[in-house]
């Protein structure tokens, strides 16, 4: 039992033992967090395999994954998050996985966490389940620009969807096998998680929330500063207003 968060290993689950399960680490230029993330998730559970998608690093995020054991896709361009996760649903997709947890590769989303993230997918009772840092009032701090930003489209997203989501921006996340069909056939790009969550309503997957903490960035920059939140925002409003009218999204090649 971890003394920190009062949680057992992962091991000590046998419905999560019993399943094929992967992580999926998108990684931009991030060989100063790498470790610690592969090295957590190890800590969590020795016999989660690993995807480490590096989109297009110049720095020696692939070779440090490497030398940890992950397996790592080399995308030879960047293509931005939403490029780079698909690119890991899809290798989880083809290689039959049961079970995706996402978790950023700047050490922002803590692996100690996960049973919390994993409870309703291993229950049952979810296709997909998004940790969110204000589900749970754990209080997080960001740029008030972001805070606002995540609120606006929370709600609308919550319209939309007609169920009440409060941080549709979280990529710390676990799915079953159908989430993974759906968005190795389809997802979306620049801040997927937005419509991401959409489109898992609109396919009637199940979706819950639940509260966790995130962390600062220690090490490296983030892509998101204040002009660029509100330019992302108005674009994935836009995203979102255009959904609307899309009839239906890539079919689910699995029931
Ligand atoms: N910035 C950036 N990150 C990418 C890209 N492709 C994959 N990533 C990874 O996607 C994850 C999330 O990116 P971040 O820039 O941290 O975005 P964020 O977590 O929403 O923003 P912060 O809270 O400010 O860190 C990180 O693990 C990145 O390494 C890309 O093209 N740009
Ligand atoms: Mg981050």
């Amino acid at each position: 039992m971890s003394a920190e968060t009062g949680v057992r290993p992962a091991e000590h689950d046998p419905r999560l033992a019993a399943l094929r399960r992967i992580a999926i680490v998108p990684a931009f230029n991030e060989e100063r967090n790498i470790g610690r993330v592969l090295d957590e998730l190890r800590a969590f559970d020795s016999e989660l395999e690993v995807v480490v998608v590096s989109d297009g690093s110049t720095d020696r995020t692939a070779e440090v994954a490497e030398a940890r054991g992950a397996h790592v896709i080399r995308l030879p361009f960047n293509l931005g998050i939403g490029g780079a996760v698909q690119t890991g649903f899809r290798y989880a997709y083809e290689n039959g996985y049961d079970l995706v947890v996402r978790v950023d590769g700047d050490a922002q989303h803590d692996p100690a966490q996960l049973d919390r993230v994993l409870a309703p997918v291993l229950a049952g009772e979810a296709d997909i389940v998004v940790g969110s840092r204000f589900a749970g009032g754990s209080g997080y701090r960001s740029s008030a620009t972001r805070r606002i930003g995540i609120r606006v489209l929370a709600w609308v997203v919550s319209a939309i969807a007609r169920q009440k989501v409060t941080d549709p921006t979280s990529g710390f996340q676990a799915l079953n096998r159908r989430a993974i069909a759906l968005f190795a056939a389809d997802y979306p790009h620049d801040y997927p998680e937005v419509e991401g969550m959409v489109m898992t309503i609109k396919h009637r997957l199940r979706l819950r929330e639940v509260g966790v903490t995130m962390r600062v960035r220690e090490h490296g920059r983030s892509s998101i500063g204040a002009a660029a939140s509100v330019y992302y925002m108005a674009k994935v409003l836009l995203a979102l207003f255009v959904g609307l009218f899309r009839r239906r999204v890539v079919p689910l090649e699995e029931k």
